[in-house]
């Protein structure tokens, strides 16, 4: 049996608090992976329980139809499970209204960020997404090619100002150094080549908060498909699995309503930065650390890697000794504190996250998670010893038989393969553009 056909929950799993069939659709999500429904849904969901209301999700897949087929047969209904060291807890969510998929129906999209109940869109399309080229200029050709957020959004603005609807607010929830203004610049390059009369309604009327998300979730397994059917008696495709642990601080700079976030356990703040940093090089830094030194001495999971004596040493080191320093700490943000409730959470066994899942796309994370760590320190004449054993993980995994999943995978092989790697990576014209350089 199908979840949409289930008629009572057990009692055990918590589900939506509020109406489902009353509320309008106030979101929507590009990106619509297991990412956004174990978290920023999961906030959604909580604040419509709360009494908000009118903030249902319509997620958007890009290209793939996957997430459609799950969801959109169950009604948008899915479960989340929540796997801790004390025991799983599984919850159903409501928040998420229906899936539509870009390549397939793109006028659909751009109707529903034109819709006048719609005041947010939100993106999780990973690092590539963002479609950054040399010096993180958009990739213009890339930009107005095969679906990308940038073209939806594109004409969903245009829509709006021609309806004289108010601007909205493009929320970014990916992991890249100051995503809100990051996507604002990117979004304006674009405007400025296709919808050049949208720029200036753009600047007035739209507003792009940056934001520290945070929830570890491990690519969803058939295995914990049928665990979650054993809890819950009923088939759900669109189960996720995550951890007990989950973080959101946001930017409070919206263009107009917004469910109220902080109420049901975000935090709403004047500036981001200090927890974004914090995030991206201790914790990111310290995973993609973990998935190429890990991969190299043959583990499979993040637990097992950080459970290696030789390799928690160099993990502590990078996120103490190597991150912590470079971060302006806001009052009260405790780093030592940070870097032993992380240490906990990537120890937690009920956890499978692979780490060839942390691996994929490394050209795209490693500028934000290691290399402005790098720069700080190369500024002040100090070595990073944690940081460059990573580095070399990564030409090493490059050289491997591991498969390479990254946009820049051919010219990476390319440049590892003969002597010089290190220049061609990070030197003057490298292929990876950082304010770290080699120093030769
Ligand atoms: C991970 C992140 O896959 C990765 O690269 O580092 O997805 C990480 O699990 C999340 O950012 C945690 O919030």
């Amino acid at each position: 049996m199908r979840l949409s056909s289930l008629t009572a929950l057990p009692a055990s799993v918590q589900g939506p608090g509020y109406d489902r069939s009353a509320q309008a659709a106030g979101i929507v999500h590009i990106g619509i992976g297991a990412f956004h429904r174990a978290h920023q849904a999961v906030y959604t969901d909580d604040a419509m329980g709360a009494g908000g209301r009118d903030w249902g999700i319509i997620g958007v897949s890009l290209r793939s139809g996957d997430v459609a087929a799950q969801l959109n047969p169950q009604d948008g209904l899915y479960t989340v499970g929540a796997l801790g060291v004390q025991g799983s807890k599984l919850r159903l969510i409501g928040a998420v209204q229906q899936v539509l998929v870009a390549s397939e129906n793109p006028q659909a999209v751009i109707d529903a960020i034109a819709a006048a109940t719609t005041h947010i869109v939100s993106f999780t399309v990973t690092e590539k997404g963002y479609l950054r080229g040399p010096g993180g200029m958009l990739d213009l050709a890339a930009a107005q090619g095969a679906p990308s957020l940038y073209r939806f959004v594109g004409a969903a603005l245009a829509a709006r100002k021609v309806a004289g609807l108010p601007g909205i607010t493009l929320l970014s929830c990916d992991n890249l150094a100051g995503n809100g203004a990051a996507l604002k610049a990117l979004m304006r390059q674009y405007l400025a080549a296709r919808h050049p009369d949208l720029l200036d309604w753009f600047d007035a009327e739209c507003r792009c908060p940056a934001t520290m998300i945070d929830r570890i979730v491990p690519a969803t397994t058939d295995a914990d498909r049928a665990a979650v059917e054993a809890m819950l008696g009923a088939r759900d495709e669109g189960a996720v699995v995550t951890e007990a642990f989950s973080q959101w601080v946001i930017e409070d700079d919206f263009a107009g309503p917004r469910p109220r976030w902080e109420t049901v356990g975000a935090e709403l703040v004047a500036d981001v930065a200090p927890y974004e940093t914090a995030k991206l090089r201790m914790l990111n830094g310290a995973h993609s650390a973990l998935a190429y030194i890990g991969l190299g001495r043959g583990h499979e999971f993040v637990h097992q890697a950080i459970g290696d004596p030789a390799i928690l040493p160099l993990i502590e080191r990078l996120m103490r000794d190597e991150a912590a320093p470079t971060i302006d700490a806001a009052p009260g943000q405790d780093l030592a504190a940070y870097a032993d409730a992380l240490l906990n959470r990537f120890a937690n066994p009920a956890l499978d996250h692979r780490l060839s899942q942390i691996a994929m796309d490394g050209s795209q994370k490693i500028p934000q998670r290691w290399l402005e760590t790098l720069a700080w320190h190369q500024v002040r004449g100090s070595r990073c010893l944690s940081l460059e054993a990573a580095i070399a993980a990564w030409i090493e995994f490059l050289r491997s038989d591991h498969p390479i999943d990254d946009p820049l995978a051919d010219k990476l092989r390319e440049a590892v393969a003969g002597p010089g790697a290190m220049e061609l990576l990070f030197g003057k014209n490298g292929l990876i553009a950082s304010e770290w350089r080699l120093v030769s």
